[in-house]
């Protein structure tokens, strides 16, 4: 008999729970009740190419981008799957502009679910790989009911985060403060079995950044000064780095997670406080990179220390080995 165990996510999830004594279950149901709308939101990702869901709805999200359908139903999907399990005060989710609270019908819990149902979406018309992102909170205000102040608690209260990554495989990553772990669906058996265990950023990190350099114009002159350092004008072209941009962070960030490296979204002179989200996408991916050894900056403030405003605010985001992102943080420093 082989000696190999097959770790399905849900029983990593129970193994996890057994560690933490104090555990009501109200915390794996949430996770469960993620991996279920996964793996449906996966499905009909997979079909994008051959069913009439692609394309635009003809609205605008809050952001005033342009939403595509299969947002809105992975909205909905994550919404249906989480909102009777009793273990949610509240959602809040990038496509609506306010909270979403639980229906009356059914009981509430002490925890708050923060999501981007589908980032990347423009990205659904060619084809190329998009995200899930989630976090978890715990409620901090009094009463029932979910408020803004349970919403706005800064990075480093995340109860747990993750990623579902919907590409050439689709994969879920996750971080519950005891490192992190990678699980990929198998479609036959429709489970997510655990196939990278204790992900660590690699250390010495390949050298290579991901960024945007259409807005390199816009930029500060130490984030440009940066990108002359990285590509090597500086005089130590030994030392220049290689270059990939998928432009769909999960993507992006998921490969900076495997192979080490930067994935950086700057403010500029047209987006002063950058493009990506706080809440939504860089607080729970620099819990993930922080877990996996990683760094996660803003140019000058750890990430995780950020105490949200707005639960749409922006954030440029420098994440990956930390290393460079300390010494992005250095160039940086230069602006002030
Ligand atoms: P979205 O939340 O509207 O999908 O936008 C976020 C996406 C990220 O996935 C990606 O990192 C970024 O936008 C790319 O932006 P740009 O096209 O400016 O490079
Ligand atoms: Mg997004």
């Amino acid at each position: 008999m082989s000696n190999r165990s097959v770790v399905t996510l849900e029983r990593h999830i129970v193994e996890e729970e057994r560690r933490c004594p104090e555990a009501t279950g109200a915390f794996s149901n949430i996770l469960y009740s993620i991996t279920l709308a996964a793996k449906i939101i996966s499905r009909e990702v997979n079909k994008a190419g051959i069913v009439d869901i692609l394309g635009g709805t003809g609205d605008t999200n809050v952001q005033g981008e342009r939403v595509q359908k299969l947002d809105l139903y992975a909205e909905d999907v994550i919404f249906r799957a989480l909102d009777h399990t009793g273990a949610l005060c509240c959602m809040v989710s990038e496509e609506s502009e306010d909270i979403l609270p639980i229906p009356k019908e059914f009981p509430k819990g002490k925890y708050i679910l923060i999501f981007d149902p589908l980032d990347g979406s423009s990205n659904i018309d060619v084809n190329v790989s998009i995200g899930t992102i989630f976090s978890i909170q715990k409620k901090v205000s009094e009463g029932e009911d979910g408020t803004l102040e349970d919403c706005l608690q800064a990075g480093c209260k995340q109860i747990a985060a993750g990623y579902v990554l919907y590409g050439s495989s689709t994969m879920l990553v996750y971080t519950s403060g005891q490192g992190v772990h990678g699980f990929t669906l198998d479609p036959s058996i429709g489970e997510f079995l655990l196939s990278h265990p204790n992900l660590v950023m690699p250390d010495p990190p390949s050298r290579t950044y991901s960024i945007n350099e259409a807005y390199y114009p816009r930029w500060s002159p130490g984030q440009q000064r940066l990108m002359q350092r990285l590509k090597g004008l500086d005089g130590k072209e030994a030392e220049s780095y290689s270059s990939r941009y998928i432009g769909s962070l999960v993507a992006d960030f998921h490969r900076t997670l495997l192979k080490g490296g930067i994935f950086m979204y700057p403010a500029d002179s047209k987006s002063p406080n950058g493009k990506l989200r706080l809440l939504y996408e860089a607080a729970p991916m620099a819990m993930i990179s922080e877990q996996a050894g990683g760094g996660a900056s803003n140019g000058r403030t750890r990430i995780l220390e950020l105490v949200p405003e707005d639960i749409h605010q922006r954030t440029p985001l420098y994440i990956g080995s930390a290393g460079i992102v300390e010494m992005a943080e250095g160039f940086l420093s230069e602006d002030d």
